[in-house]
């Protein structure tokens, strides 16, 4: 990946050179460039900056010395694949780079962000100082390249160059190949079902009158899982209840992408339908029952379907992906809905989709119920291999089995 930083303040940038990044820019992995935004001016004095139109405090980047850096830039070379020895020719003149300008009134970095950022080939970051860059240059570029503005938190910098620098650190550490990276990237805080991380402990077992937890200690691994799951839930709970119930980011190996999945509202309605139209069609085959709900249910079947059951939908990035239902009745809580995308199914989505809606029965519940058409081989093994036993109670209607499974604690 080639990098490519522009800034009034390139020494602030130097430690890009150091540590792991220098050694993965050594390794030929990232080329990163740091750019003199000075180099484009024209005056003796160097001007990069004057007084707002509109008037009020501080001062303004120009747009001119922005205009002539960006395009030298990106006319510049194309990337080249130093990892590997391939000529680059040929591929050149097509390659242009996202342009980032990191700004307070950005759109939040996000692990989901840097991973996107990540399969960029190219990236030119422009940073800013004063009270921040010409609003035309951004509208300029944005006609003729990928323009993001990005904000690394809600706090206030003086410029642009530090947030450049965590930007670049985010992105830099999940290329492949980058030092260190295989096995831990996958465990980490936003990686692992949106909780923060649980704490962690090393030798000696004792330190200044304080032990190391002993479950820790006992070897005993399922223990162990389950009490550093429960910390980081209550850490989360603590620190960054915004992180519960709202939504949950979950990363299923072979997705390809960061799944987020929330609680449905009235406004996912119009796609549950397109997608429970879309599952249901094979179901309704097998079992000679065209007529059957999904199928058949209308808009404000489905609407009132959200509101009155805890609906949940998994998008992977904007797309409507998988949903699944429950509500509690009498002591049981009645699973519906179950569904993924036809061409993301086979990964686990279905799978993480039941266990996700039982982990969120209520305390009262004691069963688990769900039901599926009698002729529906594939749902009845799967639902068999998740615990689910057919019932001796009646079915609901013809041609439908129900299955139970008592719930665990
Ligand atoms: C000038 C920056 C940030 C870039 C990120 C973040 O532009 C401003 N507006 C109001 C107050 C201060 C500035 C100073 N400033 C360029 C510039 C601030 C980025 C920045 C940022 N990314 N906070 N501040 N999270």
């Amino acid at each position: 990946m080639r990098i490519d930083i522009i800034s009034i303040f390139p020494d602030y940038l130097a430690p890009l050179e150091l540590s792991l990044l220098g050694r993965a820019r050594v390794g030929g992995l990232i080329d990163i460039r740091t750019h003199d935004l000075r180099r484009w001016t024209h005056d003796r004095h160097h001007t990069v900056d004057d007084t707002p139109y509109g008037g009020g405090a501080g001062m303004v980047m120009k747009p001119e010395p922005w205009g002539e850096a960006i395009d030298s830039v990106v006319a510049s070379d194309a990337p080249t694949d130093v990892a590997s020895d391939a000529p680059t020719i040929v591929a050149s003149a097509a390659l242009t780079p996202l342009l980032i300008v990191p700004s307070p009134s950005g759109t939040r970095l996000t692990q989901p962000m840097a991973e996107r950022l990540a399969a960029e080939p190219w990236l030119v970051l422009a940073c800013g100082r004063y009270e921040g860059i010409d609003q035309r240059v951004i509208d300029h570029y944005s006609q003729q390249l990928s323009v993001e503005e990005i904000s690394i938190g809600d706090f206030v910098l003086n410029g642009g160059e530090v947030a450049a620098m965590v930007i670049v650190e985010a992105v830099a550490r999940l290329l492949p190949g980058f030092v260190g990276n295989a096995a831990s990237l996958t465990e980490e805080s936003h990686a692992i079902g949106g909780l923060l991380e649980y704490p962690v402990y090393t030798k000696p077992a004792s330190w200044r009158g304080r032990d190391v937890p002993s479950v820790l200690l006992s070897g005993d691994h399922g223990k162990i899982a389950a009490w550093r799951h429960e910390q980081a839930l209550r850490r989360t709970a603590k620190r960054r209840p915004d992180l519960l119930h709202s939504s949950e980011s979950v990363h299923l190996s072979d997705l390809g992408s960061t799944l987020m999945v929330t609680r449905a509202t009235r406004a996912d309605a119009p796609e549950l339908l397109t997608l429970q139209r879309g599952c249901w069609v094979s179901e309704a085959q097998a079992n000679d029952a065209l007529g059957i709900p999904p199928l058949v249910e209308s808009l404000a079947d489905v609407r009132d379907g959200i509101e009155t059951w805890t609906t949940f939908v998994v998008r992977a990035g904007g797309r409507l992906v998988g949903s699944a239902r429950a509500r509690l009745d009498e002591g049981c809580w009645r699973v519906g809905r179950l569904m993924v995308a036809p061409d993301l199914q086979g990964r686990g989505l279905g799978r993480w989709l039941l266990e996700h809606i039982e982990a969120q029965a209520p305390p009262e519940a004691h069963t688990f119920e769900l039901f599926t058409g009698s002729r529906s081989a594939g749902n009845l093994r799967r639902y068999r291999k998740a615990g689910y036993r057919a019932s001796s109670e009646p079915p609901p209607e013809p041609g439908v089995v129900v299955l139970r499974k008592p719930r665990r604690r």
